[in-house]
């Protein structure tokens, strides 16, 4: 039996994550949007590659909740996109109101699934689908990590010139500017980045990775990256499904870990079938942690804004 995967938002991230799941055929897919026709056309078109790509997965669009009945996993892409300029959180009350309502009609149809919050503030968001959904937070996380250090991993490869399969990254924190990249954490062979590069390019490096979305937000003019997010959401999808067990960076609620409490961050974490099934403490310098603790108070301040406290 395949898996079911529910995809909330059929928009770039979303149609893309749909079709990368259904061409590797392991889940069917629900692609839910409130356009009309455009779940229905998107999902249809992405059905008829399965002959070509060799997938029988079911794909099926709708405006309602009723096909997502009894899903895995519940991706939540669904809200506005930044346009040039516009920070992520300046999208908090926007999609604030948009999470929320998906947030309790996907669980009515699906309660023992998993979501994954990929809308923006991402953080923020997560914090309020554990809030809206009261599920634990182990089944509650956001997507960030595993795009910024791709972004990272990506940045390094090419300076190094080296196989990104050889760079692994460290990057924790929120999913905007209080991003905290960790060099001393972040290899290539497992030889730190700062032991093979100067200062100066490391510094360079971790500033576009922060910057990384922004990046992409000022060459496209009319929306925000999609093919990474997706891709990065694919493997958290996998992760679970497959009970992978594979350390990714998540956005999870902490509960006194980093000296961390009552907020979302992004952290290493353990992803498996259960969810979030371990959070790693990494051990971290004062300025590393002080990064962290910021990064952190930025999104508690997005918490307040929506009142959640
Ligand atoms: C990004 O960083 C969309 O937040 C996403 O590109």
């Amino acid at each position: 039996m395949r898996f079911k995967v529910t995809v909330v938002g059929a928009g770039n991230v979303g149609a893309t994550l749909a079709q990368r799941i259904a061409e590797k055929g392991y889940a069917d897919v629900a692609l839910v949007d409130i356009v009309e026709g455009l779940p229905q056309g998107k999902a249809l078109d992405m059905l008829q590659c399965g002959p070509i790509v060799g997938s029988d997965a079911r794909i099926t669009g709708s405006n309602s909740y009723e096909i997502t009945e009894g899903s895995d996993i519940v991706v939540i892409t669904s809200g506005a996109a930044r346009k040039p300029g516009m920070s992520r959180d300046d999208l908090v009350l926007t999609n604030m109101n948009i999470v929320r309502s998906v947030v309790e009609r996907a669980i009515r149809h699906s309660p023992n699934c998993i979501l994954i919050i990929v809308a923006n503030p991402v953080d923020a968001m997560t914090h309020l689908a554990l809030n809206v959904s009261r599920y634990p937070r182990t089944r509650v996380f956001g997507q960030s990590g595993v795009l910024d250090s791709a972004r990272f991993r990506t940045f390094i490869a090419e300076e190094l010139k080296v196989s990104v399969t050889d760079v692994s990254a460290c990057v924790l924190g929120g999913h905007g500017d209080t991003m905290v990249p960790v060099p001393r954490l972040s290899t290539v062979g497992g030889v730190p980045i700062t032991e093979l590069l100067s200062e100066a390019a490391v510094n360079r490096l971790v500033d576009r990775t922060i910057k990384g979305g922004g990046e992409i937000v000022a060459l496209l003019k009319t929306g925000s990256a999609y093919y990474a997010p997706a891709a990065a959401t694919a493997q958290m999808v996998e992760a679970v499904l497959f009970d992978r067990k594979e350390i990714l960076p998540c956005a999870v609620y902490l509960e006194g870990e980093y000296g961390i409490s009552g907020t979302v961050v992004g952290v290493p974490c353990k992803l498996g079938s259960q969810g979030i099934e371990q959070i790693i403490e990494l051990r971290l310098t004062e300025s590393e942690l002080a990064a962290l603790r910021k990064s952190a108070e930025s999104v508690r301040e997005l918490a307040r804004v929506m009142k959640l406290e």
